[in-house]
């Protein structure tokens, strides 16, 4: 029981030491982040008693209702991070247009400005039924070269974040980063209000026995999909079949669980939502960054998330992320033919 006690602050300073260049602001970046969702944890424990739940009677950019946590949590993070002295631009997924910050909050140095992409509480709709929701973020440097940051700033690759992490604020609050060297949880004690490491380098195991997906909408997937989750389901000790099923609906929740145990999560593309339900920059992205350093993998079904080109601020993606063998294989589904899989049209 001599473990030493590692705060998060404690933690990315020593990972800034590795690297004699780093200026540092990154760090004050990250901790930044870290405050602002202390702030929200705080809001979220305390919503219940104070009553500050329910409709605001407004609409997202999505056409979601948007509840009164969604806007604190977006309007502190904001706050916290404009003022920082460090970024150039802000996109939220609460807010239709990224948001330039003011030359006024912006240091001297230009080349050390970044861009903070954020969805300031995913899974709203678990809200009322005190199911884990959260934060989720991601830092990318500048592209231009100086002034408030711009719409190409903001449109970059989910392979130049050099930071990505989640909030979870359920049965304790945990914080879970990565700068591209191994990803690290903390637990925040509410006594000290500090974030405490758990777990340094997590890695994904390298195949499962748990998927995760609304198998609701199976009537509406490709074939090919609804073949592999038969297969996933179907008795065979040679393959570890069959799987287990966990969806908790609530997206960071079912990411972390995988990540700790193992598992691949999925949220197709289907006759409803055609491109996906989730957003590439504001989720697939930082958690794709996150799995691909904890040793799994993350695709649309096709391609690399990390290496698509986005289009827009809300562009939405089609999700297969988890454990790495378990990804390889259902992008071997949807590669083949309905012919190869014996699908009848
Ligand atoms: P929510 O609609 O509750 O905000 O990103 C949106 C998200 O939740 C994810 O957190 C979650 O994984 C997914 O949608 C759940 O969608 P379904 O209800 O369609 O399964």
């Amino acid at each position: 029981m001599n473990k030493k006690f590692i705060t998060l602050y404690r933690h990315i300073i020593e990972q800034e030491r590795k690297h004699p260049e780093a200026t540092g602001e990154l760090s004050d970046l990250l901790a930044d982040i870290a405050l602002a969702c202390k702030l929200i944890s705080l809001e979220v424990n305390r919503a219940g008693l104070i009553d500050i739940l329910g409709f605001t009677g407004t609409e997202n950019v999505h056409g979601e209702e948007v509840k009164k946590l969604d806007e604190f949590a977006h309007e502190t993070l904001v706050r916290a991070m404009e003022t920082s002295g460090h970024l150039c631009a802000i996109a939220s997924e609460e807010s239709e247009n990224f948001i330039p910050v003011n030359e006024k909050y912006m240091g001297t140095r230009p080349m050390s400005h970044y861009i903070c992409h954020f969805d300031p509480l995913y899974g709203s709709s678990n809200i009322d039924a005190n199911i884990s929701i959260g934060t989720i973020f991601s830092i990318y440097k500048r592209i231009s070269s100086s002034g408030p940051g711009t719409l190409e700033d903001c449109l970059q690759k989910g392979v130049n974040q050099v930071a990505a992490g989640y909030v979870i604020y359920g049965s304790s609050t945990i914080l879970v980063y990565t700068t591209g060297e191994g990803v690290h949880g903390f637990t925040l004690d509410p006594t000290v209000g500090e974030f405490l490491l758990f777990y340094e380098n997590i890695k994904i195991p390298k195949k499962s026995k748990t998927y995760s997906i609304n198998e609701g909408n199976y009537r509406r997937w490709d074939p090919r999909l609804q073949v592999f989750i038969k297969d996933l389901k179907t008795e065979n000790e040679a393959k570890g079949r069959p799987y287990s099923l966990r969806y908790v609906g609530s997206l960071v929740a079912d990411f972390h669980r995988n990540l700790l145990y193992g598992g691949i999560f999925i949220y197709p593309s289907d006759k409803k939502n055609v491109n996906g339900k989730l957003r590439l920059l504001y989720e697939a992205n930082p958690l794709a960054f996150i799995i691909e350093q904890a040793g799994g993998r993350a695709s649309d079904g096709k391609e690399r998330i990390l290496g698509i080109s986005p289009k827009n601020l809300h562009q939405r993606t089609p999700l297969f992320i988890g454990s790495e063998n378990d990804v390889l294989e259902v992008e071997s589904y949807l590669s083949k033919s309905n012919e190869e899989l014996g699908i009848k049209n």
